[in-house]
């Protein structure tokens, strides 16, 4: 990581550090007139490893590959005197051609934006370590699994459907890929946080994803399922049902990338350094818990901070709560069937139940540092389920197997040609010597004469490397007599049981969201005859599901065309509630004024931020409250959805500015004229959302204003360290369940 120091900015708020610090020094109001070398990366934020384009260790600080000195120059080094005006005959005259500045400068804006992922475009990176506890050591010789071993590794999350800059809080599904940068090459874990898939045979992806992309006419809606293509695809074509109905739960809508668990989908093979084999399949458990948003506080979200989880995963590493994963395996004989339990390892539209095989932690993966720059490491980065290591081999799962050849294929309009490996952020920590030669961006400069084998000009090198030597050797399988066809094995064929199995694993709450999913998603399509369509497939799946979903949408329950329904046993280990977890990157809103008793106030944010958690000061206006502390949120500016808690600690009379016609917000007038009603709108948004609500001095009448009783679950009233041992014990268990009425 980059060096450490505590800028005074971070802990200029009253001893509290906030996080979003933009630049490593606050400025001056100023024009400054003397120059200076540019400033040192923030605390938080690391860059690459400085290793050569061929993985070897440069010594070189990580800021080299930044600007550097304190002139501006052109792209050649040469310093200039002006950047504001281009070279013109006379001030009122044409621009010259000769000027090279201007050309240099406009060409290289021009051509700033590279093409975008066809998938997963919007995403967010960060830096970390993987420390393995060697349990895996029985299954695999991969080195960086062997006890104690620390990896660097770059994680990246991400959204499926939208592009670059769509909003975060959409229903989708989550990437989750890790670049382990291990002594024996580089490994990626490509993984989703969903264990299933849409689809068995990846020559189905572009289908799945045209689906699923806005309608290409018009072009909207953008990021989001919830329209006809993508219902039409996944109605008629019914393996991706399981997947959906991940989707359409919880899942679909993760309060941060920190509380999502992460699935690598496929069936691995691992081999230990007796050559002895075993099927795996990856997990990561998130060591703050697994949580998610409710629809409607998601939807909220997207207008009013679309950067919600890259903001909340770049904010929770700068407050020093590096997010946490136990990265698990679940185990499988190796049997010829590449079966478990009645469940086709190679189908990945299907999980094997915890209970079934329980996931085995074999290491742990903290995410500690922000990119320096987020199109150099994160946009950059490049991921390939093929990037593997010796003790880690691919199955038949024929989705895992039209990957191998598309990751590497995409880079190549991505990132503009062959040599990407040697971009920054993806060059390997191990030594390469891969005989590969010049290309476009090659940033190489290869020694010798003989880049081919055999050769005896370079003295016969690069050698080959024998197996115990670290080689990558496949593992040998016996393939069975066969025939080339367009076929899947007829276990792909039960496409509804493990929908039903997810569905059933679900508490009553968690089901509801579910129903509430599908009727939102299939309520905004057009056609009627996709809806019937999908309630179908809900009928194979689940009786009273349909019912539900039917009943929502005002049509006819079909009757169940395929399978038993009581063919299934639930997973517990499918719910995320029922569990406390820790408080760490989570956000109390305060609202507060000059009314406030503000050695209370200044106390509650020191002891919020004590534990581990941000604390935001919201007033009617901004600046600094009566007692000295700074104002973060004003009534204009917040929003519930931004807190995982809210706490009245003062008067919240209205605002100067809570007039209607000035702020929509503000003009809602709820009968209590003593209370802002942006105040009021903020509680019973908070309360409607189930989140813990606390406060003291005068809190009952924000209450009363916002129609919350005072004896409601979740709602603590009292002294101030009461309250906030009060709103700590709700928030471990991420929200107010109670107060979400079940549906009949
Ligand atoms: Fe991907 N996928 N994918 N995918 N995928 C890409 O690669 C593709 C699949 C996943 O943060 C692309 O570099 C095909 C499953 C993640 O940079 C592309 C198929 C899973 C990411 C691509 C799949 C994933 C990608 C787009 C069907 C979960 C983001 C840009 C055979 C196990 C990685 C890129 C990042 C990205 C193709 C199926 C996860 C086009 C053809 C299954 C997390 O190559």
């Amino acid at each position: 990581m980059a060096e450490k120091s505590t800028p005074e900015s971070t802990t200029a708020a009253n001893d509290v550090p906030i996080p979003g610090v933009p630049a490593v020094e606050p400025p001056a109001v100023e024009e400054r007139t003397e120059p200076q070398s540019p400033l040192p990366p923030k605390p938080d934020q690391d860059a690459p490893e400085t290793v050569s384009p061929t993985g070897t260790p440069t010594g070189a600080q990580k800021t080299a590959n930044s600007q550097s000195g304190a002139y501006l120059t052109t792209a050649q080094g040469a310093r200039l005197y002006d950047t504001d005006h281009s070279l013109k005959a006379g001030p009122r005259g044409p621009s010259l051609l000769q000027d090279h500045h201007l050309r240099e400068k406009i060409m290289h804006f021009d051509h700033e934006r590279i093409p975008e992922r066809v998938v997963h475009a919007r995403g967010a990176g960060a830096h970390g370590v993987f420390v393995a506890n060697g349990a895996a050591a029985g299954v695999t010789k991969a080195g960086f699994l062997a006890a104690g071993v620390e990896t660097p590794v770059f994680t990246r999350f991400s959204t499926v459907v939208g592009s670059r800059g769509s909003a975060d809080t959409v229903r989708d599904t989550r990437g989750f890929a890790t670049k382990f940068y291990t002594d024996e090459g580089t490994f990626d874990l490509v993984g989703n946080n969903i264990p299933v898939f849409f689809i068995q045979d990846g020559i189905k992806f572009p289908d799945i994803v045209h689906a699923a992309k806005p309608h290409p006419d018009r072009e909207i809606p953008q990021a989001q399922s919830a329209h006809d293509t993508f219902w039409d695809f996944v109605s008629l074509h019914t393996e991706a049902q399981a997947h959906v109905m991940w989707q359409m739960s919880d899942r679909g809508i993760p309060r941060s990338f920190r509380t999502m668990e992460g699935f690598g989908v496929h069936t691995f093979r691992l081999q230990n350094a007796a050559g002895e084999t075993t099927l795996v399949k990856f997990h990561w458990k998130p060591k703050q818990g697994i949580h998610s948003l409710v629809w409607e506080e998601a939807q909220m979200i997207n207008g009013a901070d679309p950067d919600f989880h890259r903001r909340d995963l770049a904010d929770a590493i700068e407050a020093g709560a590096f997010p946490e994963w136990e990265l698990g395996i679940q185990t499988f004989p190796d049997t010829p069937d590449e079966m478990f339990e009645g469940i086709d390892l190679l189908d990945p539209t299907k999980i094997v139940p915890e209970e079934l095989a329980p996931v085995q932690t074999i290491g742990t993966l903290t995410l500690n540092a922000n990119p320096t720059n987020f199109f150099a490491e994160t946009e950059q980065v490049a991921f390939h389920p093929g990037h593997l290591v010796p003790g880690i081999d691919v199955t038949n799962d024929p989705l895992l197997q039209a990957r191998l050849f598309s990751y590497l294929d995409t880079q190549l309009s991505r990132l503009g040609g062959p040599n990407f490996a040697q971009i920054p952020i993806n060059r390997p920590h191990a030594p390469v010597n891969d005989m590969f030669r010049d290309g476009m961006h090659q940033t190489a400069v290869h020694g010798g004469v003989a880049p081919y084998r055999p050769n005896s000009l370079d003295g016969g090198c690069p050698f080959l490397a024998g197996e115990d030597m670290s080689a990558y050797i496949e593992v040998p399988q016996e393939l069975p007599a066969s025939m080339k066809l367009r076929e899947s094995p007829a276990s792909f064929e039960d496409h509804f049981s493990q929908a039903r199995l997810f569905f059933r694993s679900l508490t009553p709450v968690e089901q509801d969201h579910v129903v509430q999913g599908y009727t939102f998603e299939l309520g905004k399509c057009y056609e009627e005859n996709v809806r019937i369509r999908q309630l179908q497939a809900l009928a194979n799946i689940d009786g009273e599901l349909c019912a539900k979903v039917a009943e929502g949408l005002g049509l006819p329950v079909p009757a169940r065309t395929s399978t038993p329904e009581d063919d299934v046993q639930p997973s517990p280990a499918l719910s995320q509630l029922g569990k406390s977890w820790p408080l760490a990157g989570r956000v109390v809103g305060i609202i507060a004024d000059d009314n406030s008793d503000q050695e209370a106030l200044a106390a509650a944010r020191k002891a919020i931020q004590a534990a581990g958690m941000v604390p935001l000061i919201i007033a009617p206006k901004g600046g600094k409250l009566s007692g000295g502390l700074t104002v973060q949120r004003t009534y204009l500016t917040a929003r519930s959805v931004e807190f995982d808690a809210i706490l009245v600690a003062g008067s919240a009379a209205p605002g100067a500015d809570a007039a209607a016609g000035r702020d929509a917000k503000a003009g809602d007038p709820t009968g209590h004229p003593e209370v802002d009603p942006r105040v009021s709108m903020m509680l019973a948004e908070a309360y409607r959302h189930a989140k813990a609500i606390g406060g003291w001095d005068h809190v009952a009448h924000a209450l009363a204003a916002a129609g919350i009783p005072e004896d409601a679950p979740g709602v603590v009233i009292g002294d101030g360290p009461a309250v906030l041992e009060g709103i700590a014990e709700l928030l471990a268990k991420h929200r107010v369940w109670e107060r979400f009425p079940v549906s009949a």
